[in-house]
Formats: structure tokens, C-alpha cells, sequence
């Protein structure tokens, strides 16, 4: 078969489409984005389902629908976007699947480009189903067929976790012979998918009694090993994922004197662990994320007879991710970590594009504002979070995607005035829409400002499903027509935006503000395309 120089994420499309996958569901997010954006060119996946969603939840359920339909599916999303679909991907564990259901999700240890550095196996093994971590670029791409396997075998969700390094490092990729897609077929047993109680309690009890085989089935799984046979036993190892490949960087020609567990499917393979325990001295757990395998075996089975080191006891530090020269250190060997960087190297912090229109919006909101001091501005996640920075230093808050209208309006029910509510476009598609709502049926007094760049553009770049419907929606949700107001954010209409500002401010209810003019970096796309 042929192979391919890809990406993690990329190998993981290329291998959900080989594997006879009928579509793909998604809402971008770093590091995650690149498996849609590479179906979305892909030739192969033409008529296969490839557009963005609104939302994680919205993505997640469209993908329950379609594992409903017999089809091979994905999910994908970053791993806060997991905390947006939590609801029905917990229930899935209890529906089960049908045709067979990924969930994708990329973590960002050491948030390189995220607001918290969660670790979604908790996500898994809290929702009690087989979790997948590939270690490389080929365990992304058969993941993909297995995933599948075991999901139709068991009629359960499979979640497969990824983390930065590997969904954005690039590798040979073997391909495999193409499955065919399967047919529409609806589920034999039409209660499946139905979560009243009397039925989730016997869902339950079977989720409950799947455990024991899905712990078999790590046991022999292809992307477990367990070589416990070593020369020296004062350590033995437990690594997870990526930490897999920093172990093997650590020893010339990957000659490792130690005992050795991998895992990259969970959940753990008790047995095998147990005589790792047994035969050596202590034990060294390598883990991308938080030290969820570590916790469980510090837990009561093991009492702390012997030494388990890994981040809780400072062997690896808490938090943040791992790389070699961590894990080498940890093994107990020299540190070479490169020199520290010279003074002279200035620190350079993101800034907003040059020309950027949120810029301007920006601008011009801190000069309506000016009598009011700060602290009025709740702001949300996209590239105008980068209004906190000098020199708008223009915002207050940025907790979760769509917390801008509902802590404006928490802040002017509690009597703050004025409050004002910063949202991205894709943003407010995102989960701006219920806050708004929330804020009519009050008659808040708060402006909204939903800053249209026309995209999506602090993840590069994509579609989302609200363009060119933001007034409509606003309307349609019960915004009165007259406190929609447009303008074009541009330095020589500053006076116009400014008025509007403070007219929107000055009246006592909910009022929407809409800053339109496209991103730069999409225009220059444009014309570069164009030519
Ligand atoms: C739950 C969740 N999903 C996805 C992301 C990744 N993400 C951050 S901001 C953003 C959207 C930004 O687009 P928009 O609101 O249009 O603002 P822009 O960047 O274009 O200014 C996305 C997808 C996230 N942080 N949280
Ligand atoms: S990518 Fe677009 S929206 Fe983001 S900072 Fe640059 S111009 Fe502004």
C-alpha cells in the first residue's frame, strides 16, 4: 500500500476514510482542526458529510444521529469542546452506538493555545468507555480502523485522544485496503437510543458488565505491550500516548534496561500492571496530561508499598507537557535542557493583525466608555480576546465560549452599568444564541456587540453556520429592530461608531451592536486564491 507524510490529525482522517467512515462532524478548535480542514480538501470525501457544526454538543448529537443510521462516524473537537458536548457524550455510553461512533477530542498540554490543560481520559473513563491515545502517526491512522472495529463490536463510542505534538508533527503513514461504507440500517432494537429511565437503568447494568471485557480487550490490544522481561528491575515503566516515543528517545538505539508497560487503550490493563508492580522495585509513570494512571495506582490497591514516581511526587513536574529531555531526566539521567535565552531576545506576545477590524471596534468602544473607568467589558475567546492586551486593554473576562452575554447580563442584574458583552460571529453562533435569548426574556439592560469578521479566525479561518444571518437571528430571538445597529469599524468613521455606542448604552434594554468588516487574513486568502 502507499504511504503518506502526514499529520497526526491527518492521519487520523485518512484513516477514519479508508476505514469506510459516511461523515465527519466538528467545530474547530487547535489542536484539533486539521482532521475537517484535511477532509474538507480530501477528493475522497467528496459526498461524504464535512461541514462545520455550530457547536461541540451540536456536532456530537449529529453524529449519535447518523451512528443511529448503521453509518461509521466521527466527532472531533478540542478538549474544552468536550465540556460543551458532555451531555450527550455521556449519554452515549448508555445508547450505545450502532454504526460505528469515534469521538475525537485534542488536548492541549501546556495550553499552547487553550484556557485550561484538561486531560480527556478522565472524559473516558468517566463515561466508562474504551479510550484510545495513539503513541505516532501510524497508531492515528489504524486507530481509525479499530476504533471502528471495537465500536461495532461492542455497540459502544470509542474516544480517541489526542494531544499538540502528535496531532501537529508530521510522519510516514502505511495506508491499509479500503473498507466499504456501511449500508443505511436502522437499529435492530429501536429503544436503543431511547434514555428513559427504565431503559437507562438496564443500560446501566450493561455498561457496567461490558467493563470486564473492554479491560480484556486492552489487555490484548495491538497498541498495548508489555515487554517485562529486562535486565535491570530497580524501575519499572508505565507510559501513555506520546510518552512512549520520549522513553524511546531516551535510550541509543531504543535499548531500554527496564520493564516496560505501554498504554495507548485504556481502560488499564489491571493484570499486566499488577505484575510489572511485582517484579521491580519501583515504578516510573510517563504520562502526556494529568496523572490519571498514576492516581489510580496510588490508589488503596498497592497501600504505597513501593515507589511510584511520576508528577505527583515531583519526579515530572504537575503540570504542562512532556518532552524528552523531561523524561530523561526523570530516568536519572543529564539534563540537556539547551542554554537559557539570552536577555536579548525580546518576548514577542500576540497582538491583533495590522489593519485588523476588531482593532478599531475596539478603539472606539474604549473612547465611548471613557466617563464609565473599566471593568464594564465581558469579553469571550477568539482573536478579539487579544483586546486585553495594550493598547486597548479593552476587556475584562474571557472564561468559556458564549460566557460574554450571560456575565453581562449576570453583572447588570447584579446593577452594573453599563454592561457590555464582546462576541466573536462564530462565537455567537457557538453558544451565543441561548444568552441572548436569556437577556430578551429579562429586558436586560446590556449591549451586545458581535463583532462580524465574516469567519471564524482565530482557529484560521473556517465557515460557520450563522454568516450573513446575524440580524435575522437577533430579530428572530426578540431583539427589537431598532437597537440592531451595523457599522463598518473603520478609523474615519470612529465618530459614527462612538455615538452608537453611547445611544445603544443610553437606552434601557437589550441592544446589539454588529462592528462588520471582514478579517485581513481572509481577504489576503481570498486574493491570493484569485490571483
Ligand atoms: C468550547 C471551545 N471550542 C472551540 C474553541 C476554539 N476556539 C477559540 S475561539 C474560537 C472561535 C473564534 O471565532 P470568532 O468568534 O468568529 O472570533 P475571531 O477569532 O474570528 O475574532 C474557537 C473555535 C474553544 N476555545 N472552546
Ligand atoms: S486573523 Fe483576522 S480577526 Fe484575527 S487578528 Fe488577524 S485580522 Fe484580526
Amino acid at each position: 500500500m502507499d504511504a503518506l507524510m502526514l499529520l497526526g490529525d491527518e492521519a487520523l482522517a485518512q484513516g477514519a476514510l479508508d476505514a469506510g467512515i459516511s461523515g465527519f462532524f466538528a467545530y474547530p478548535g487547535t489542536p484539533s482542526t486539521e482532521i475537517m480542514e484535511y477532509v474538507q480538501r480530501s477528493k475522497q470525501a467528496e459526498g461524504l458529510h464535512r461541514t462545520w457544526s455550530s457547536n461541540e454538543k451540536t456536532a456530537m448529537e449529529s453524529a449519535i444521529g447518523m451512528s443511529y443510521t448503521g453509518k461509521r462516524t466521527m466527532v472531533m473537537m478540542k478538549h474544552v469542546g468536550l465540556n460543551v458536548a458532555a451531555d450527550p457524550f455521556m449519554n452515549s455510553a448508555f445508547t450505545g452506538a450502532h454504526g460505528g461512533l469515534i469521538v475525537t477530542v485534542a488536548d492541549d498540554p501546556s495550553m499552547h493555545s487553550s484556557q485550561n490543560e484538561q486531560d480527556s481520559r478522565f472524559y473516558g473513563k468517566f463515561a466508562m468507555i474504551p479510550t484510545l491515545e495513539p503513541s505516532n502517526q501510524q497508531e492515528c491512522y489504524d486507530m481509525a480502523f479499530y476504533g471502528f472495529q471495537l465500536s461495532e463490536q461492542y455497540r459502544i463510542p470509542v474516544l480517541i485522544r489526542l494531544t499538540t505534538r502528535l496531532s501537529h508533527s508530521r510522519s510516514g503513514v502505511v495506508r491499509r485496503e479500503k473498507l466499504a461504507q456501511n449500508p443505511l440500517k436502522k437499529p435492530d432494537d429501536l429503544f436503543q437510543f431511547m434514555l428513559l429511565p427504565a431503559i437507562a437503568r438496564k443500560k446501566y447494568k450493561h455498561l457496567i458488565e461490558l467493563q470486564k471485557d473492554f479491560v480484556n480487550e486492552s489487555a490484548s490490544s495491538p497498541f498495548n505491550s508489555f515487554a517485562l522481561k529486562a535486565k535491570d528491575y530497580s524501575k519499572g515503566i508505565i507510559c501513555t500516548g506520546l510518552a512512549f516515543n520520549y522513553l524511546n528517545e531516551a535510550f541509543k538505539g531504543r535499548e531500554i534496561p527496564y520493564p516496560v508497560v505501554k498504554i495507548c487503550q485504556y481502560p488499564l490493563p489491571a493484570e499486566q500492571i499488577h505484575q510489572l508492580y511485582d517484579t521491580c522495585d519501583s515504578l516510573l509513570i510517563l504520562e502526556e496530561g494529568m496523572p490519571l494512571v498514576e492516581e489510580q495506582l496510588k490508589g488503596l490497591a498497592f497501600k504505597g508499598q513501593k515507589p511510584i514516581h511520576g508528577r505527583l511526587d515531583g519526579t515530572l513536574t504537575r503540570d504542562g507537557e512532556l518532552n524528552p529531555n523531561k523524561v530523561a531526566v526523570a530516568l536519572g539521567m543529564e539534563d540537556t535542557y539547551g542554554s537559557p535565552v539570552p536577555e536579548i531576545v525580546a518576548g514577542r506576545p500576540p497582538m491583533l493583525c495590522v489593519g485588523c477590524p476588531h482593532a478599531d471596534s475596539y478603539l472606539a468602544l474604549n473612547e465611548a466608555l471613557e466617563q464609565y473607568g473599566r471593568g464594564h467589558v465581558f469579553s469571550d475567546i477568539g482573536c478579539y480576546t487579544l483586546g486585553f492586551l495594550p493598547p486597548y486593554n479593552a476587556i475584562n473576562s474571557c472564561v468559556d465560549m458564549g460566557a460574554s452575554i450571560t456575565m453581562a447580563k449576570g453583572a447588570a442584574d447584579g446593577g452594573l452599568f453599563p454592561a457590555i458583552a464582546v462576541i466573536g460571529d462564530s462565537t455567537f453562533a457557538h453558544s451565543g444564541l441561548t444568552g441572548l435569548l436569556d437577556c430578551v426574556y429579562d429586558k436586560t439592560n446590556i449591549v451586545i456587540v458581535i463583532l462580524d469578521n465574516s469567519t471564524t479566525g482565530m482557529t484560521g479561518g473556517q465557515d460557520y453556520t450563522a454568516f450573513g444571518k446575524l440580524e435575522e437571528i437577533c430579530l428572530g430571538l426578540g431583539v427589537e429592530r431598532e437597537h440592531i445597529r451595523v457599522f463598518v469599524p473603520f478609523k474615519k468613521n470612529y465618530p459614527e461608531m462612538i455615538q452608537i455606542y453611547k445611544d445603544e448604552m443610553a437606552y434601557k434594554g437589550v441592544s446589539v451592536i454588529i462592528p462588520r468588516r471582514e478579517c485581513v487574513q481572509t481577504l489576503k486568502k481570498k486574493h491570493k486564491m484569485e490571483g
